[in-house]
């Protein structure tokens, strides 16, 4: 697109340094240093206050999987030491707290407009600049564009026949409304099992008359054992803040705890139960770090995917619906779920399980959900569904580069996604993604991730304009060698074997592929860190 410079005066109302998409964690921390390095900032989110996705997943019972001391920005030892989590995995409205207080704190909401949705993006190469479209009406530009938009943001409501017809209510978990849903005295139904789910469930099955849950794939779920902190505990982490903020950015999955350095197979059954037992104790994700080839061998995986199987029989009281539950695939290669009573729920009287592979849903019928078996009457749908993750936030804006190309095509709708390191894309001049495709982000504790890429796009951002440089441009042959390295590291896992969100393979059509760097947090931060050291290796650095 070529945007002529009178056009530009007519109908561009502001100019900006940079734009950023989203006030989350990833727009949050971002605005925080584009402002610190004196650029002009505008953060735009369709939401109506801070938080990305913690603003929008209301759901009942829903909570982080990572550890809340862990679940922190670390950039500023001040507010770490201010804020005090009141328990290892707190629920979702005190980590949106955590969020409003970051934002309130560094004066940070003067610079985000809320309400409003970008709906284009388009870069000119004549002016070098970005036009940004809002739901407003409005274009601005900028020279730098920026996207926040989380991984897993965009909701997934299954295509299926008749919802429209539904007499009751319905709710999707990723678009909770802000008041209290009533279940009390009412048949609820719900589908899909994914963390959504399985946090949901227990707390909806106390409330409800009848809860059915309707299940695609059973799932692997291991205790939280979550507890309340003692301020003695809180006082220690603090005092450790240096080390644990190095440990967490070291470390391969943004938390410090290491792998221990055995394979499963090293162990006699008797020594691997005792230390599965250990984990399954600690709860979290100790059992994700008692060995190092959980997801690399699949001898390893089946023994440890075995031992959690048994813990569903000995906790789910019936056997046919323990067997429903029990899940077939590779442990882990799903996002590993951390559960409080989930198992333990079905085992209610008002709680029934229904399987949809065996039973299909075939349609939503104005009084409730009509599998090939049987038609269940319900009160209200609740869609645990999940997201089109990766690509499926960027594709529903028209993100334009070079030459018009648009984003959608040059990715082939997530089947051909190629970016440099996570962060760039060719084509796309001074467009820098947060936690983008092919970086290892979903793989770990998120906002350890979001800091490294943001101090990465901010030095970067910042050499440029020491440089007097106009642009900066993956080339084409880096993002090759780059999304080849990261397809071969993930086929030498079994990640890969598994259908999940993380191929795409959860929504219907969608084309398939894994587009997460699986060589974890700390050696990828090297692998940043050194092509910034050469001088931004595999960019092209345009002067002005
Ligand atoms: P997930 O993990 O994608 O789970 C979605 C669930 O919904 C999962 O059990 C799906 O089954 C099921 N699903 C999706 N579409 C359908 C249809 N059409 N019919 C029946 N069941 C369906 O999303 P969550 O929100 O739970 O969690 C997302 C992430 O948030 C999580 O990984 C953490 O990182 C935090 P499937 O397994 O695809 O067969």
């Amino acid at each position: 697109m070529v945007y002529s410079k009178e056009q530009h005066s007519k109908d561009v109302v502001e100019k900006y340094d940079a734009v950023v998409i989203g006030a989350g964690f990833s727009g949050l921390y971002m605005l925080y240093r584009l402002r610190e390095a004196g650029l002009s900032t505008k953060v735009y989110d369709s939401a109506a206050g801070v938080g990305g996705v913690w603003y929008w997943n209301r759901y009942p019972g829903a909570r982080c999987d990572s550890e809340s001391i862990y679940y922190n920005y670390t950039f500023s030892e001040e507010l770490y030491k201010e804020w005090n989590w009141s328990s290892r995995y707190p629920e979702q409205p005190e980590i949106l707290r955590y969020l409003n207080f970051v934002a309130d704190k560094f004066d940070l909401r003067r610079d985000i407009q809320f309400n409003t949705r970008v709906n284009s993006a388009k870069y000119d190469e004549e002016l070098n600049q970005w036009f940004i479209k809002t739901d407003d009406g409005r274009t601005v530009s900028a020279q730098y564009f920026i996207t926040g938009i989380g991984c897993i943001s965009t909701a997934n409501l299954p295509n299926i026949k008749g919802l429209d017809n539904f007499e009751g209510e319905w709710y999707h978990t990723g678009h909770w409304p802000h008041e209290k849903v009533d279940f009390s005295g009412k048949r609820i139904g719900i589908i899909g099992t994914g963390s959504s789910g399985i946090q949901s469930i227990p707390v909806i099955a106390k409330e409800a008359a009848h809860l059915t849950v309707f299940q695609r794939t059973p799932q692997f779920s291991v205790p939280a054992q979550n507890h309340p902190y003692d301020s003695e505990y809180l006082r220690k982490t603090k005092e450790n803040f240096h080390d644990l903020k190095r440990q967490m950015r070291e470390s391969m999955a943004g938390v410090s705890m290491y792998y221990r350095d055995r394979s499963v197979l090293d162990d006699a059954s008797e020594e691997r139960r005792k230390v599965l037992e250990d984990a399954w104790e600690k709860g979290g994700w100790a059992i994700l770090f008692a060995y190092n080839d959980l997801v690399t061998n699949e001898e390893s995986n089946e023994l440890v995917a075995n031992f959690v199987r048994s813990k569903i029989s000995e906790i789910v009281k019936d056997p046919e619906t323990a067997r429903k539950l029990t899940p077939t695939h590779y442990y882990a290669t799903k996002r590993a779920i951390i559960d409080t009573d989930y198992f333990e729920t079905y085992n209610r009287e008002n709680v029934s399980l229904v399987d949809v592979k065996e039973s299909p849903i075939q349609e939503i019928t104005a009084k409730g959900i009509r599998t090939a078996d049987d038609e269940y009457e319900l009160d209200t749908i609740v869609f645990a569904t999940g997201f089109d993750g990766m690509t499926g936030s960027f594709f529903k804006m028209d993100i334009r580069g070079r030459d018009g190309v648009s984003l959608k095509e040059k990715w082939a709708n997530g089947a051909e996604t190629r970016t440099y390191l996570g962060l760039t894309t060719a084509g796309f001049p001074n467009m820098f993604m947060i936690t983008g495709p092919e970086s290892p982000s979903v793989l770990g504790n998120m906002p350890v991730a979001i800091e490294q890429h943001v101090e990465w796009i901010m030095n970067c951002i910042e050499h440029l304009r020491e440089n007097d440089i106009k642009f900066i441009e993956a080339k084409t042959e880096a993002e090759d060698l780059w999304s080849k390295q990261c397809r071969e590291l993930a086929d030498q896992t079994l990640y890969t074997k598994t259908a999940s969100w993380y191929t795409g393979a959860n929504i219907e059509g969608k084309p398939g592929g894994f587009q997460i760097y699986v060589g974890g947090y700390g050696p990828y931060r090297k692998i940043c860190d050194e092509v910034a050291e050469k001088g931004y290796e595999g960019f092209l650095l345009i002067p002005s």
